[in-house]
């Protein structure tokens, strides 16, 4: 069995916080091949010419650009098995359930994130990122929220544009009853509480939808920074969502369903084996659409259900 890659105390601080950031939590066999995938489809160097890039917005904390988010893909990937199962990785969706309290979570959004020093000042203001992952509000109850990582493809420096988060305790002194975005005057005052999710490659940050945090600037010249977004949600939880896995029937779903097991396709939402959709017929036409997908666990199931 693999070891359990968290603590107790780990699920205390980030309940406690708000964030959390387990420092090489993938060893390095399991990111190198995710790091060549992400060189195949980003590139290596820094585009234009590698210097920072500083935007005099005027704003005490960066302002959001649509440059800040380009070289973003979702799952699938069109790339290996690796990449495409780093997402739904035992150790993490071990992780994401110890955090939301329950064993029935699902895969809300995966997405990949290169950023290049010069291509944008990624400067942000403090904001929670439940404005595209709700179309209310964050939840009172935890298990009602969201688990977000962040997975570091590459070391994720100060300079190279780690996030910052303020911990909640601290946030809730700074903040009453709160707006997507904090507000201008609040920025500097959430800034002077803020704590950097700098780890190296292989490290993750977890947080959650109420967590205020902020993107900030690449300085260090011909810097990359390679990331994957990755959010869960309990699988009852109709407020969250982010992307339609079914959407897009042409991307390469093949190498996510050929080589993930019945419980990591489970948490895409394809019910388990023993479930009852799964009967004679539906196990012949999932067959006949993924000819490669490996069905034996639903078929021994069925089999033993009759
Ligand atoms: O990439 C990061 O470090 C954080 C970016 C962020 O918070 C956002 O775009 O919502
Ligand atoms: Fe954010």
């Amino acid at each position: 069995m693999m070891q359990q890659r968290y603590q107790q105390h780990d699920i205390e601080a980030w309940h406690h916080d708000g964030a959390l950031v387990i420092p090489n939590f993938f060893n390095a066999a399991e990111i190198a091949p995710v790091r060549a995938d992400y060189e195949r489809l980003y590139g290596y160097a820094g585009r234009g010419d590698g210097q920072s890039l500083r935007v005099d917005t005027g704003a005490p904390a960066g302002l959001f650009h649509s440059k800040q988010f380009m070289n973003i893909d979702a799952l699938p990937y069109d790339g290996s098995a690796e990449m495409n199962l780093l997402s739904l990785h035992p150790a993490l969706t071990s992780l994401a359930a110890a955090l939301l309290g329950t064993e029935k979570i699902q895969l809300y959004q995966s997405h990949t994130w290169a950023k290049f020093t010069g291509e944008a000042d990624y400067d942000q203001p403090f904001h929670c990122d439940y404005g595209n992952h709700t179309l209310t509000v964050p939840a009172e109850d935890a298990s009602a929220r969201t688990v977000n990582f962040i997975i570091y493809i590459s070391d994720v420096t100060d300079p190279l544009g780690a996030m910052h988060y303020v911990p909640k305790p601290a946030a809730d002194l700074i903040l009453g009853p709160r707006a997507i975005t904090a507000p201008a005057e609040q920025q500097l005052d959430l800034k002077a509480k803020q704590r950097s999710a700098a780890a190296p490659a292989g490290s993750i940050v977890a947080y959650s939808i109420d967590t205020f945090h902020r993107g900030t600037n690449m300085i260090e010249a011909q810097g990359l920074r390679y990331t994957m977004t990755v959010s869960y949600k309990r699988a009852d939880n109709a407020n969250i969502g982010f992307h339609v896995w079914q959407s897009g029937s042409e991307r390469p779903w093949q190498t996510v369903i050929n080589n993930a097991s019945p419980s990591q396709l489970g948490y895409l939402g394809i019910p388990l084996p023993g479930d009852a959709f799964w009967t004679e017929l539906t196990l012949q036409q999932c067959q006949i659409r993924w000819p490669d997908w490996d069905m034996q666990a639903y078929r021994i199931a069925l089999n033993s259900r009759s």
